[in-house]
């Protein structure tokens, strides 16, 4: 892969871009794609964002939303896009299958592929990009990019808040170790163009519906295994969970997260049986590699303290066969 520099060439003229990200994207995904399409438009291209399935409701207010397509909702129209496009770049994920739905089609896709992301072992298949997993977001390097092609005084408002929630959600509101300096001085710099940091918060924390609240206290009384002696805790969730608190997309987002509140406690797992697959989230604290553990057992992969995976055997099975790996592995 070329660096993303020698890419520039590309885009000294107005071209016909492709964005995308991962399927059931977050904060960073959504953020650093909508972000990265306003800064293009202001360029003179003609970008179009296609997420590879629905956003989370907590993302809904985000600027650029109404004119970003939902492939799941219209393939066809995201599908012409790709077709026509001059150029193709992605966000927040660097092996096509993360697109699920997009998989093929990219895969077989003429045109020039560039890349922005901070996951671990990038796939060979882009032409240009940045992949930099020390980095704390896609976001980040997003504003890296911008400022990069020395256009820092087109960060408007709108492109700051995209901005700020990619890096907001990815640094656990700057708490987890991956946020560095430059994270900070972005937040710095975003703060200096009027970002309004707290209504971001407001937006993609504060707005739970009272279910959500409710099926949380019932995740944690009844769901929530913890296995002290080896710093470890489970959360499993059936269909049957799922369905009976009607839970939504996002609904989930940050549950595997809480565990890592209990002292001692310093690898958190979320087991999701949804309607084709088990779904497995892994977070950890500290020098617990969970993108390996994820590569090494569950079909998975990402960051080192954040990552996630898939089981091809019954939602039962999965957990059985998880808490065998525990105890064989014996995480400290
Ligand atoms: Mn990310």
């Amino acid at each position: 892969m070329r660096p993303i520099q020698d890419a520039f060439p590309l885009l000294q003229s107005p071209k016909k871009i492709f964005i995308t990200t991962h399927h059931k994207p977050d904060g960073d995904a959504i953020g650093s794609m909508l972000g990265l399409t306003k800064y293009l438009e202001k360029k003179g291209h003609f970008v179009t964002a296609v997420s590879p399935s629905e956003i989370p409701e907590f993302l809904e207010w985000m600027p650029g939303v109404s004119s970003m397509i939902n492939f799941e909702e219209y393939p066809d129209e995201a599908h012409k896009a790709l077709f026509a496009a001059d150029l193709i770049i992605g966000v927040d994920f660097n092996d096509f299958s993360r697109t699920k739905h997009l998989e093929k089609q990219l895969t077989n896709a003429p045109q020039p592929k560039i890349v922005i992301d901070h996951h671990l072992f990038p796939s060979p298949v882009w032409d240009y990009g940045m992949s930099i997993p020390e980095k704390s977001s896609t976001c980040e390097m997003v504003y890296d990019f911008i400022n990069l092609c020395g256009d820092h005084e087109l960060i408007d408002k709108d492109i700051a808040a995209c901005l700020y929630t990619g890096l907001m959600t990815d640094t656990g509101s700057f708490k987890f170790p991956i946020t560095n300096a430059g994270a900070h001085e972005m937040a710095a710099g975003l703060k200096r163009i009027g970002l309004d940091h707290t209504s971001i918060h407001e937006a993609v924390y504060d707005s739970w519906t009272e279910g959500r609240m409710r099926f949380l206290g019932y995740v944690l009384i009844e769901r929530m295994e913890v296995f002290h002696k080896y710093n470890a805790a489970l959360i499993s969730l059936s269909r049957k969970d799922l369905n009976l608190f009607n839970v939504k997309n996002g609904d989930t987002e940050g549950l595997v997260n809480y565990p890592l509140s209990i002292a001692g406690i310093r690898f958190a797992t979320l087991i999701t049986e949804r309607n084709d697959e088990i779904k497995m989230s892994f977070r950890s604290k500290g020098d617990f590699d969970v993108s390996s553990f994820a590569r090494q057992y569950f079909d998975g992969g990402g960051h080192f303290n954040a990552s996630g995976g898939r089981a091809k055997t019954s939602f039962l099975d999965t957990i059985v066969n998880f808490k065998k790996i525990l105890s064989d592995i014996h995480p400290q």
